[in-house]
């Protein structure tokens, strides 16, 4: 085998002997050199997984201004090159003689480092891959963003800091069963032996702690991302969507790091419950540091229903999935009552930014009234049929969810709002009056929507809320032009990545604070098709992966 040390190009020994005996010296003396392959012993040592692959192509970055998480990272094919210099070396050298001077209590204040702070992680081109519509995308650089913070002077190197991934892999049955999206796109690239090993290498590049997958093929998960981020340390649990469906959701964490102390799948689907009779799921986890078992996060990933016609849907999954979160992301204290955790919520919402239901994520409540269903999530998409309404309420009485979607049974179970009961309560006989009326409304999506293009749900004022105060680590003003997603159909913004750690309403009670410190940059809507568009040489899904830092207390 090619080991780093091994290698008889003669283009970079010496500054590659010189970086892996200064590993050795430094970080883990006893680290034989044949070991320096994806190492699940070495987390912070990330390296090809093609031997033959060796460049000089060491990068040295810290993902998160933390001490703990520093990272040598070898890229090598099919990601950022970095010539390693005499210079280049002696930086990196000193940086983690900082570093180690600062973990050692010399030097307690937080810096951040700017030489490392900005990352291309994922540009590159692929050599000796020429061919017809073979663009080159060296140009297209991903970098960290970080947070501007009056408080980051006085963050400790002790804080405890994380990082989450979020991304939708594109299911290979999705890409075989509407390959017209693909047309454009070279066969190679749609290839799944091609595209898993951009995906893997990408997610271990990344080395983020905590990974959030959508769209991964069953199949996949048993036979590839389990077995393959186990060998980095990453514990996995996966959810298939319900039905025929042969994909869904995953969520990884990193081992060493988190310990998992619930997780619960949800499916929305529901046998009689017209709102909720599609295939989709989520998955939700409460996690504890493995250090600082005080400190507890949940972590919640989805991907809603796609349909741009059918938001009444979306906004029903969703209220679904607030009510599972406020469940498991409350705990007993000491004292008998109830917190609740900080919360990072993350997926594939099939929705943009500037939708009814994007607000409703952002600003906890939205009144849909007068809203149609096709508007909910801001996908374009030429109407059909009549203009449907949303029905009322926006959550289906069966499932016992309030309005502010929460269970009725944990409200009771932690001796919260009563009076929140019975509001909801009266809402609830609204709806099943109005559904034995309505009781053939149960239509198929694909036919126009004769009778029920009544005026259901029309007029009257109809808040729905709820508990959480989330804020996006991307920026969902109008004029940021990044997108998360983009094939021949689409080039918008669909998944996101949302923390939070307090509550708009004051009755509920929350411990621990999340902060965010970095986000990978994505690319604009311009760059995107500047680029030729999804899934290309580098990036191997119709969406790019979102990437944040936290620090948590
Ligand atoms: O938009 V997506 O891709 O979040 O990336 O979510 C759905 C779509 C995913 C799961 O249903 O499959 C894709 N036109 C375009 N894309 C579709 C269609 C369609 N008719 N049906 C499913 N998907």
């Amino acid at each position: 085998m090619n080991t780093p040390s091994s290698s008889s190009s003669g283009r970079m020994p010496v500054p590659r002997r010189g970086i892996i005996s200064f590993l050795q010296n430094t970080i883990n003396p006893s680290l034989p050199r044949s070991s320096f392959r994806c190492n699940p012993n070495v987390p912070r040592l990330l390296v090809p997984s093609r031997p033959s692959s060796w460049q000089p192509d060491y990068h040295f970055y810290r993902p998160y201004q933390s001490t703990r998480e520093l990272q040598i990272v070898n890229v090598a094919h099919g990601y950022p090159r970095v010539a390693v210099s005499d210079n280049y070396m002696a930086s990196v050298k000193r940086t983690f003689e900082q570093i180690f001077s600062e973990e050692n209590g010399k030097e307690k204040k937080f810096k951040p480092n700017s030489d490392s702070s900005s990352v291309d992680k994922f540009h590159n081109e692929r050599r000796g891959e020429e061919h017809k519509g073979n663009k080159d995308l060296s140009t297209f650089k991903r970098k960290w963003r970080h947070v501007e913070s009056k408080d980051a002077a006085k963050r400790n190197l002790k804080d405890f800091q994380f990082s989450v991934l979020c991304y939708n892999v594109l299911a290979q049955g999705l890409l075989d069963g509407n390959s017209y999206l693909y047309k454009q796109v070279h066969p190679q690239f749609l290839d799944w032996n091609f595209r898993k090993a951009n995906l893997l290498q990408e997610m271990r590049c990344l080395n983020s702690d905590i990974i959030c997958l959508q769209e991964v093929e069953s199949e996949h998960y048993q036979n590839f991302f389990q077995p393959s981020l186990a060998k980095n340390g990453y514990t996995g649990i996966y959810k298939k969507r319900t039905g025929n469906k042969s994909d869904g959701c995953a969520i990884f964490f990193k081992s060493n790091k988190f310990q998992l102390v619930v997780s619960r799948v949800v499916s929305y689907y529901r046998r009689h419950i017209p709102l909720l009779d599609r295939d989709n799921v989520g998955i939700i986890v409460l996690l504890k540091s493995v250090d600082e078992p005080q400190l507890n996060l949940c972590v919640a990933t989805t991907h809603l229903l796609f349909n741009p016609r059918r938001g009444d849907i979306k906004l029903a999954q969703l209220g679904v999935f607030l009510a599972e979160i406020d469940q498991v992301s409350h705990y007993r204290l000491e004292d008998g009552t109830f917190a609740r955790c900080p919360v990072v919520l993350c997926g594939d919402m099939n929705s943009v930014p500037q939708s009814p239901l994007s607000e409703f994520i952002q600003k906890g409540t939205l009144d849909f009234k007068d809203i149609p269903c096709g508007d909910i999530s801001g996908q374009t998409e030429g109407r059909r049929g009549a203009v449907r309404f949303l029905n009322r309420p926006a959550i289906p009485q069966a499932l016992k969810i309030t309005k502010d979607c929460q269970y009725m049974s944990a409200l009771e179970e932690r001796g919260e709002g009563r009076s929140k009961q019975e509001e909801s309560k009266s809402a609830e006989k609204s709806q099943g009056e109005r559904e034995e009326k309505n009781e053939d409304g149960e239509e198929e999506e694909e036919e126009p929507w004769k009778e029920v293009a009544s005026s259901n749900g029309r007029g009257r004022s109809e808040i729905i809320r709820h508990p959480f105060s989330f804020s996006s680590v991307y920026s969902l003003d109008r004029d940021n032009r990044e997108i998360t997603s983009n094939h021949s159909r689409t080039n918008c913004m669909v998944d996101y990545i949302y923390y939070s750690s307090s509550s708009n309403w004051p009755s509920v009670k929350t411990r621990g604070g999340l902060e965010l410190l970095s986000t990978l940059r994505l690319f604009t809507d311009d760059e995107a098709t500047a680029m030729g568009g999804l899934p290309n040489r580098i990036w191997s899904s119709d969406h790019f992966s979102l990437m944040a830092c936290f620090s948590l207390n």
